[in-house]
């Protein structure tokens, strides 16, 4: 029932000792990189007085924005010829996020997979269908490994090319299947026009839903039409990747794993803890990571702490699903999209006028983006040809910015309802 029974049982105390423990390491770790060595002298911080979880909130959280800022290498804190692997968030703009890994870390973090694929049922006698995207992206890597150590025919088909999936779902009758959640819904129809009924024709009996955010009821309809149970499963590349925290078989909200992390769940505005049960953003101290320590980052997820024990018997407290974000990052797809970079790529073409906005829908499934934008009045004096050479420029330039192709409706000024205080940019008609 448990991959590693010490550690998902240990006694609250233990926990707490095992964490107090691994703090101060990760303090004296935090103290070896450009960032926090300046944080620590800005704010007067001796890292040897951060002993145990609630000295903690002496340390200014750190953001993504320290993150960019500290690119390349302002967090790492051992010497590059440790590092093995690198990974980086799959946000779009500018200077990535990067994380280090040693094989140390790379290990554990397989461990922590491992562990959380297991509280969800996975088993040696899997067949794993990673369908999510390798290489920078976490999803790929992080969860092939840990399915591997638990012993599963792992099969590293990665995102996209549903026609191939639905043959390797049928070939070899894959049980497990890692799948972003609307990707899930949207396979379901072309399933279907394969002439195949997705619980006569496959065998899947576990399903992997993570990395963007989705209601109770996508997961209901998922596993209704796979005939599987679906289990919620977050993370962020900033913390290692998936693995953060994990449903178990009860489905009632997710173990965040605190032998690996710290957690606290905080008002966004005034950082201080939430009552249990209120929403709140979700802050995480790495402490058990060498390569990228991170102290009180800060995951802009928002979700609330699930309250009593759970039946399984893991001691690991519980989030539960991610409820929306703190900033207006936008999750299509699975690509994180900021507002801001399709706000760029307009403001910097000649002929658009000054007021755009972007519809997210939901149709059949499968999300639609709609960027509208308000084009110069002279526009629409001259020839066609000319107008969709400028619709053509928009939506390749979006393409190359934020990695999806809108649909790109120019419109004539006016057309846009214009606010007086803070412009609605954004209008996600997808109902998660
Ligand atoms: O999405 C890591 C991951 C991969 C998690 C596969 C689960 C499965 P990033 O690309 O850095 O990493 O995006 C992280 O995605 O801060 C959340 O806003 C969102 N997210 C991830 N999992 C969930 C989830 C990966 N289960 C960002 N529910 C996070 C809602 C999620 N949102």
């Amino acid at each position: 029932m448990y991959w590693e029974k010490q550690l998902e049982t240990i006694p609250r105390e233990e926990l707490s000792l095992l964490q107090a423990e691994r703090l101060q390491k990760t303090m004296a770790n935090a103290q070896k990189t450009n960032f926090y060595r300046r944080l620590f002298s800005r704010h007067k911080i001796d890292p040897e007085k951060i002993k145990s979880p609630e000295d903690l909130t002496v340390i200014p959280p750190t953001t993504k924005a320290d993150l960019r800022e500290g690119f390349p290498f302002d967090f790492l804190a051992v010497p590059l010829e440790e590092v093995v692997r690198l990974h980086s968030s799959s946000g779009t703009t500018g200077t990535p996020t990067v994380i280090y890994y040693t094989a140390e870390d790379l290990d554990r973090w397989t461990n922590q997979v491992a562990r959380s694929l297991y509280a969800a049922g996975v088993r040696k006698n899997d067949v794993f269908q990673n369908m999510m995207s390798y290489g920078l992206f976490t999803g790929g890597l992080g969860m092939h490994y840990g399915a591997e150590r638990i012993g599963a025919l792992t099969i590293p088909i990665g995102a996209g090319n549903s026609k191939r999936q639905i043959w390797f779902l049928k070939f070899f009758q894959s049980t497990t299947i890692h799948i972003i959640p609307s990707y899930a819904l949207f396979l379901t129809q072309l399933i279907k026009a394969e002439g195949l009924d997705p619980r006569r024709d496959f065998n899947i009996r576990t399903i992997l839903l993570g990395s963007e955010p989705h209601s109770e009821e996508t997961r209901r309809r998922v596993e209704e039409i796979y005939g599987a149970k679906a289990y919620n499963s977050y993370g962020l590349s900033e913390v290692n990747g998936p693995g953060v925290a994990f449903e178990c078989a009860f489905q009632e909200g997710m173990h965040l794993w605190e032998d690996y992390y710290i957690l606290e769940i905080v008002n966004p505005h005034t950082l201080s803890p939430v009552p249990p049960g209120e929403v709140g953003e979700i802050v995480l101290t790495t402490i058990y990571r060498d390569a990228t320590p991170l102290l009180r980052y800060r995951t802009g997820d928002l979700a609330s702490l699930v309250e009593g024990p759970c039946p399984c018997g893991r001691v690991h407290r519980r989030i539960s699903r991610i409820q929306g974000r703190t900033d207006d990052m936008l999750i299509f797809r699975g690509v994180n999209i900021f507002p801001m970079q399709i706000e760029k790529v307009l403001m910097s073409t000649p002929g658009v006028d000054t007021n755009y906005r972007v519809i997210l829908e939901r149709e059949d499934y499968q999300d639609k983006m709609i960027v509208e934008v308000e084009i110069k009045p002279e526009l629409f004096l001259g020839d066609l040809q000319k107008l969709a050479r400028l619709r053509e420029r928009i939506q390749s330039e979006l393409r190359s910015e934020i990695l999806v192709t809108p649909e790109v409706v120019l419109l004539e000024p006016g057309s846009i309802p214009a606010s007086e205080g803070k412009a609605q940019r954004v209008i996600d008609r997808r109902q998660l």
